[in-house]
Formats: structure tokens, C-alpha cells, sequence
């Protein structure tokens, strides 16, 4: 780990009281400025060779948990651009790249957590219990994608730049006032997202209110196709959570290690009632944003190859393997059943014919609305107008 100040981070949220300068009328101008830091943290390197000093403390079963959870994602991700390549679903997003920031995060989740996500996090869904044919269903247009059984802690997919960030401090918060001491949320989103306004609403009420609240940033270089440089001029993206007075660390998002251990030490943090975190997970979109982009129009092939040697899957594996946790028989045995268990999904999702076309309008409120209603039911009526129209 290189650790700008890790103390300073440790010790930046251990009470609830605002600090003394935020008192009204007790500031002293001639007292030096405040100097604040940021970490930033690896633990594997780019050949997952491991540095032991900060080895998380991780059962060899949960170590093996997390490779198989990431190769799913990958193999889920590899078969979504296909379907969509086949015309067999819609525009999808793609999260090839990303599967340490999604899968080592959501290990470190436990049951009563929240799980409030963007639409780039489908390895984190994936472990949290959502069903393979999902996305598919999701990105064919069909509301039945967006739930799950079991999934009441898991939100939706939000394509919403941003707006799921106060979605997680809201239910936060929510937790917190039901004497929930064991929840808190994990809310992930882009670096695009940091340009919206809710992005500084959610950080400034989260650390009023000093709610339990991981905010992950994923930080792959681009919003579709405006790079990271013409987002912010701030040199990273972590340092935007000391104008909220909260910790801010920076991890290598393709090691796996790292984002867990960062996660890890958050979600602590928030349990014992000391407030949220920001984690900036430095990775690169190695994908089109979605299928409807080309990014051979404004990506450099240097860049990207750069990148794809950092991939976390071999340097997670590397890892496994040093440890002789794992070998080329359990490789062929999970590369077989994350294959079994891909088609089965596709075969699921393809033999669904019962969708309900105004699913949408039962999800927008808890409970029924007049105005919903009016509106499913001018839906339902145009919709059979077309379909007598033929
Ligand atoms: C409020 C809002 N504005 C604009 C868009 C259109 N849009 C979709 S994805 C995207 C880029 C988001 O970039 P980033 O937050 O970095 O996430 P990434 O796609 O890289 O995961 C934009 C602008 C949107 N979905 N919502
Ligand atoms: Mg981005």
C-alpha cells in the first residue's frame, strides 16, 4: 500500500461533533490553513504479486468466492454483447474491466447492507443474488429484470446519472432512525456522475448527518465518449470528499484486494457510527460504453492495451495461484460451470413469453396512485388501439 497519510484518513471521522473551526464565530484567521491528505492504495501489483504487509485478512474460501464471482461476471458480460451483437437483446452497457471494483466490494457487504447501484456494476448484482437472466430481461426491455426474490436490498439498475447517490443516503439514513446498526449502503456510480449536482448534495447530507454511506466511484477515464481531464480538473477524484470532511481514499480498482480492503475499513467505519467514505477506483473502460458506441472513434489503441494488461482477472488468479489456492484443473472445472450456468440463463430468458407491458407503471410507488393509473391506463388503451391497427 502507498499511504499518502493513512492516519490522518483513520483518525479524519472518529466523532460525530463538527469540528471546532465549524462553530459559528471561533474562526482564528491566523491560524495555518488545514493541510489535508488522501490514500492511495494496492496491495497486488500488476502481476499479482502480493505485498504482505496489508494482505487482507481473507479466508482461502472467500478468496476462491471472489475469483469464481468475478470469472461469472466476465463470461456474464462476454455473453451480453453477443445476445446483443445476435439481435437477440437491446442495447446493453458493458462492465468487462470493472469486475474487481463490483465483486471485491460486495464481499465485503454483508446481508443487511444496501446495494445501490448504476448500471455498470453487474458482477456486485450478481453476488448479491440476482438471477444471470436479469440483464437480459433488463436490456430487452422488460421491467421483470429489475427485481428479484430476495433482492428487497438490492435497488434497480439506475441509468439516472447520480441519482441513486441520494437514493443511499436517504435509506442511510432510514436505517439509522429504525436503530439498524448493522446496515449501512454501498453506492456505486461513474466519474461522470461527480459532475452532477446530487453527486454534492448526497456527500455534503451524508456527512451532516454523518450516515452510513461507502460511496464508490468508479473511475474508468470516460463518461461515454468526455474524457476523465475534460470532467474535472481536480487531480483525483477521492480529494472531493475533504471539502465534505470525509475520508477520501484512492484504490487500483483492478486489484481486487485493494478495493476490498478499502471497502472493508468503510463499511467499519460506518457501522461504529462514524460516517460515510468516498473510494475512487482508479480503472479504464476497456468496452464501448454501451453497444450503441464506438469508441475506436475517440480512444488511443495505446491506451487501451495499457490497460488491458492491467486486467484484475490473471492478477487476482496469479495471486490464488502463488498461494496454491487454485490450479488449471479448478480453472477447467469453473470455466464449464460459469459456462452451464450462462446458457442455462440464456435458455430461461428465452423461453419467457408471460411479459406484462405496463410492468413499469407497478414499480414508480410503494403503493397505488391515481395519476400512475391514469397513465397505465392511457398506455394499455394506445397500445391496443396499435395492436387492433396491426
Ligand atoms: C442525468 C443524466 N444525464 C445524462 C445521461 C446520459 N448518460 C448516460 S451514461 C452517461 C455517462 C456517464 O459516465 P460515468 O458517470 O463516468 O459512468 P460510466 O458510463 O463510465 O460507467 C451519460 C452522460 C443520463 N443517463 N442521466
Ligand atoms: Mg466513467
Amino acid at each position: 500500500m502507498k499511504t499518502t497519510d493513512k492516519k490522518a484518513v483513520k483518525s479524519a471521522k472518529k466523532s460525530s461533533t463538527p469540528p471546532e473551526s465549524a462553530a459559528a464565530g471561533s474562526f482564528d484567521l491566523s491560524k495555518p490553513s488545514p493541510v489535508f491528505t488522501i490514500t492511495h492504495m494496492q496491495i497486488l501489483d500488476e502481476q499479482g504479486n502480493i505485498n504482505h504487509v496489508d494482505e487482507p485478512d481473507l479466508k482461502p474460501e472467500k478468496l476462491k468466492q471472489l475469483y469464481e464471482a468475478m470469472v461469472l461476471a466476465r463470461a456474464v458480460d462476454d455473453r451480453l454483447l453477443k445476445l446483443q451483437r445476435q439481435g437477440r437483446i437491446g442495447t446493453v452497457p458493458l462492465c468487462k474491466g470493472h469486475e474487481a471494483i463490483n465483486c471485491a466490494s460486495t464481499l465485503a457487504m454483508n446481508d443487511d447492507d444496501w446495494f445501490v447501484g448504476s448500471y455498470r456494476d453487474q458482477g456486485g448484482r450478481l453476488m448479491r443474488g440476482e438471477p444471470i437472466e436479469n440483464a437480459m430481461l433488463y436490456y430487452n426491455g422488460c421491467e421483470e429484470g429489475a427485481t428479484f426474490p430476495g433482492g428487497e436490498r438490492t435497488l434497480p439498475v439506475s441509468i439516472i446519472i447520480g441519482a441513486q447517490l441520494l437514493h443511499a443516503v436517504g435509506i442511510a439514513y432510514a436505517a439509522r432512525l429504525r436503530g439498524e446498526t448493522n446496515t449501512a449502503v454501498v453506492c456505486h456510480f461513474g466519474d461522470g456522475a461527480t459532475s452532477e449536482g446530487d453527486f454534492h448534495e448526497a456527500l455534503n447530507f451524508a456527512s451532516v448527518w454523518q450516515v452510513p454511506v461507502v460511496f464508490i466511484c468508479t473511475n474508468n477515464q470516460w463518461a461515454i465518449s468526455l474524457p476523465r481531464e475534460k470532467q474535472t480538473r481536480s487531480q483525483t477524484i477521492a480529494q472531493k470528499a475533504i471539502a465534505y470532511e470525509m475520508p477520501g481514499v484512492q484504490v487500483d480498482g483492478n486489484d481486487a484486494l485493494a478495493v476490498y480492503q478499502a471497502t472493508h475499513e468503510a463499511l467499519e467505519r460506518a457501522r461504529r457510527g462514524e460516517g460515510p467514505t468516498l473510494i475512487e477506483a482508479v480503472t479504464y473502460r476497456v468496452l464501448m460504453h454501451t453497444t450503441a458506441d464506438d469508441p475506436t472513434r475517440y480512444q488511443e489503441p495505446e491506451e487501451l492495451a495499457n490497460w488491458e494488461a492491467r486486467d484484475p482477472l490473471p492478477r487476482l488468479k496469479n495471486y490464488l495461484v502463488q498461494k496454491k489456492l487454485w490450479d488449471d484443473s479448478q480453472q477447467e472445472e469453473l470455466d464449464a460451470r460459469v459456462k452451464q450456468q450462462v446458457d442455462q440463463a440464456v435458455a430461461n430468458f428465452e423461453s419467457r413469453t408471460d411479459f406484462k407491458p405496463d410492468a413499469p407503471f407497478d414499480y414508480v410507488f410503494g403503493t397505488e396512485h391515481h395519476r400512475i393509473e391514469e397513465q397505465r391506463a392511457e398506455f394499455l388503451n394506445e397500445l391496443n388501439k396499435e395492436s387492433a391497427d396491426g
